[in-house]
């Protein structure tokens, strides 16, 4: 919040977020500073940040929470112990107010390319987005937020979020896990009324024994997005909590849609909602970029006050990402429900999307190649009951070479040292990978040959 004020930006990392990304974000955004905790879940972020400092020029300061510093960084707590206003007037601080229409927050797209790509989040835009979502998702001065995912996200951040309830005067309680025993208590204890969630989170507090044993009468909104919630557990959360579902089509490069209190059951179970602002253009094309018939399956397309017109720093990427005349591609196959809503019917983009969090296949398929073992790879994902998706490596060996799965991610881990949640959960070995008509590895294919290997294994099991 005080980035925003002086017009620092801050870039959206996640704690999951390892060499690999920190070295790769801080060099793109030519980041000047980083605060971290001493202890990362378990990685010590100290010895991290320093190593990505001796690398990228621009990383001059590292503040860091905790005792234990390194060499030439500075504890977060001497520096709120020595006051701003010893070094510089507030007044003169309120001067660098940024401007409206200049980046605010650098946001990270959930991404199908080789690198993550940054999302410049403007004051103005991401103003309005908190704001339009908080009356489209009813959120008010008197609502209280339970955040239980990475606060950096889009959605817990600006969707309503973080941001509105500060600016309206809300009550945030912070959790530390979502899990349902840490989230249910709270819920019950801090009287919230407001929760974001993922399906994997929901479908997680729906069979846990405590749901039975908690008073969760104060919950207005369980707002659930990031990933497809099928239709049955959505039916199952207004068995079991009443009517508080609200379903959430986001992403962080700016559209939003939400299913409204008083759409009829059926709207807020089966759909992703419909946009926030009156002035959300959307458009659901066929492969030729031609609008299709009422109700027919295409690509999500999207322009508006606060969708952004281009990626930072990714001039190539962004001419084939967005349309000539200024729409995103969203990558989202949807169609028309006869309310007006859209429903999510799958995907174009190449990302498997892990419970809400995503990963670029093509990023994890640029190290996988470069392991010697490998000649040729593809991650596709594969369907997990509660996730919904989960990354499969498939391979192709070089002669007479060897791979396992615990090596695969080993190397993923330790040595090309990326985020956790992108390991492949799986590895299938082929001989060859099989092909499109035009010669492309068909990922289609390589899914339906791997959902059918769980399926033998699962019936095989029973
Ligand atoms: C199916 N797919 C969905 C849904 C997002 C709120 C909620 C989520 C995000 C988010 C966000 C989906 N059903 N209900 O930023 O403010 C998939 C789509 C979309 C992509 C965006 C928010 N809700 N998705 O998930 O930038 O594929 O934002 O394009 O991480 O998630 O991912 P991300």
């Amino acid at each position: 919040m005080a980035c925003l004020k002086v017009g620092a930006i801050p870039v959206a990392c996640l704690p999951a977020h390892r060499h690999a990304e920190m070295g790769y974000l801080a060099r793109h955004t030519e980041a000047a500073g980083w605060l971290i905790p001493a202890d990362l879940r378990g990685v010590d972020a100290i010895v991290m940040a320093e190593e990505i400092r001796d690398l990228v020029p621009s990383l001059r300061e590292v503040w860091v929470l905790g005792d234990r510093i390194g060499r030439g960084m500075t504890r977060l707590a001497d520096l709120l112990a020595d006051p701003i206003e010893t070094h510089c007037p507030i007044a003169d601080l309120a001067r660098l107010a940024p401007s409206p229409a200049t980046a605010a927050v650098f946001q990270l797209s959930g991404g199908t390319t080789g690198v993550p790509k940054v999302i410049p989040r403007t004051h103005d835009d991401y103003l309005y987005n908190s704001l339009a979502s908080a009356d489209a998702a009813a959120v008010d001065r008197d609502s209280v937020l339970l955040i239980g995912v990475p606060i950096a996200h889009n959605f817990p951040l600006a969707c309503p979020g973080v941001q509105a309830a500060l600016l309206l005067g809300a009550r945030i309680v912070l959790a530390p896990s979502p899990d349902a025993e840490t989230s249910l208590a709270l819920i019950e204890r801090e009287r919230v009324t407001w929760v974001p969630a993922v399906p994997a989170t929901v479908l997680s507090w729906l069979d846990h024994p405590r749901l039975g044993r908690t008073d969760l009468g104060s919950l207005r909104t369980l707002c659930v997005g990031g990933a497809r919630l099928n239709p049955e557990p959505a039916r199952r959360v207004l068995d079991a909590l009443g009517p508080v579902l609200m379903q959430v089509l986001g992403m962080a490069e700016g559209l939003l849609c939400y299913t409204r209190h008083g759409d009829p059951a059926d709207v807020v179970v089966e759909t992703q909602g419909r946009p926030v602002s009156p002035d959300d253009e959307i458009r659901i094309v066929d492969e030729r970029g031609r609008d299709v018939a009422p109700g027919a399956i295409g690509e999500l397309l999207a322009r508006g006050p606060y969708t952004i017109r281009g990626y930072y720093r990714a001039e190539a990427h962004n001419r084939t990402a967005f349309t000539e005349d200024g729409f995103y591609r969203t990558g989202d196959l949807v169609r028309r429900h006869p309310s007006g809503n859209l429903v999510v019917e799958g995907r174009r983009k190449d990302l498997i999307n892990r419970g809400g969090e995503k990963i670029s296949a093509e990023e994890v398929e640029t190290l996988i190649v470069a392991h010697p073992a490998v000649l040729d790879v593809a991650v596709v994902a594969m369907p997990d009951p509660v996730l919904g998706e989960r990354a499969c490596a498939c391979v192709v060996l070089r002669e007479g070479a060897r791979l396992t799965l615990g090596e695969l991610t080993r190397y993923l881990g330790e040595e090309r040292r990326i985020a956790k949640f992108k390991l492949p959960e799986r590895l299938e070995v082929y001989e060859r990978l099989p092909a499109t008509a035009v010669g492309k590895i068909s990922k289609a294919a390589l899914r339906d040959d791997v959902r059918r290997r769980l399926e033998t294994e699962a019936t095989r099991r029973s």
